[in-house]
């Protein structure tokens, strides 16, 4: 899959890609990134693409035709026009969903803004995708770009080292992922769970799937409903609730690790 990613910082999208897991599958060339920089298309020698926002305010504003160039140089050298996405917090909520949908492309353009944002003219003639990665504001769009890379990336042919590695994780399912456990089999005397010492692959995959609907109930029990559970795990965790009501949850266990550092 190809990436093109229209940017001022072609550096931080570089670096941030070229390393780990989608750095290894950019060398097998299982993905390719094109980073094009704006400012190259700036037209005039000075390199400046941004000015003042009409009717006044803070900051600057990204100049609608060094984006619309650069946006031509990519779909002119592709041949056809490529799916654009805009990375906005006007967006849609980006989700797993949306980067199985996106994995389907061949080719995807990315978006940056900087600053105040981009002229809103350009976008209405290219960006095919409105898409945020959550309600916060950054500086730019290039790690929510990166966020988007790398979902998608994870879900081509290849990337991961194990084909099918992918289908079994976190909201494939609907499901959170069971905990993991390494070496040493006691560490500061807690110690892993006997199953996954047993040897017994059964009853491993058995408590993990467990372990998997358990923490969902008791940690995102809004993913729940679109889970698709045995009649078997539906009676397992309508007694699994009673119980976790009163276990512990993450802000105590926080709280008291809080404590513990503060010395108090
Ligand atoms: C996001 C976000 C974002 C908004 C870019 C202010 C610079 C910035 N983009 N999901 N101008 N959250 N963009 O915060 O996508």
């Amino acid at each position: 899959m190809k990436f093109h990613v229209l940017t001022l910082f072609p550096e931080m999208i570089e670096n941030g890609l070229r390393t780990s897991i989608t750095g290894r599958a950019l060398e097998k060339g299982l993905l390719s990134l094109d980073t094009v920089n704006i400012r190259d298309f700036a037209g005039n020698k000075h390199g400046k693409v941004d000015d003042y926002p009409y009717g006044g305010g803070a900051g600057m504003v990204m100049q609608a035709e060094p984006v619309y160039a650069a946006h031509q140089y990519v779909t002119a050298r592709a041949g056809r026009p490529l799916r654009t996405v805009y990375l906005t917090p006007q967006g849609r909520t980006f989700h797993q969903e949306m980067a199985e949908e996106f994995a389907k492309e061949e080719e995807l353009v990315l978006l940056c803004g900087h600053y105040e944002g981009i002229d809103e003219r350009v976008l209405e003639e290219i960006v095919t995708d409105f898409v945020s990665i959550g309600d916060y504001v950054l500086t730019g769009g290039e790690l929510p770009a990166m966020v988007m890379i790398d979902t998608i990336s994870r879900l081509v042919e290849g990337v991961l080292n194990n084909e099918t590695s992918a289908e079994f994780e976190s909201f494939h399912d609907s499901l959170l992922e069971y905990p993991q456990y390494s070496r040493p089999e006691v560490w500061r005397g807690k110690a892993v769970p006997p199953v996954l010492l047993s040897g017994h692959h059964g009853n491993v995959e058995k408590w993990r799937r467990e372990q998997s609907i358990r923490r969902t109930a008791k940690w995102r029990p809004d993913l729940l409903e679109k889970a698709d559970l045995t009649d078997k795990e539906k009676e397992l965790l309508k007694k699994e609730k009673e119980s976790l009501k009163g276990e512990e949850k993450w802000d105590s266990i926080g709280e008291k690790n809080l404590k513990n550092w503060l010395r108090m």
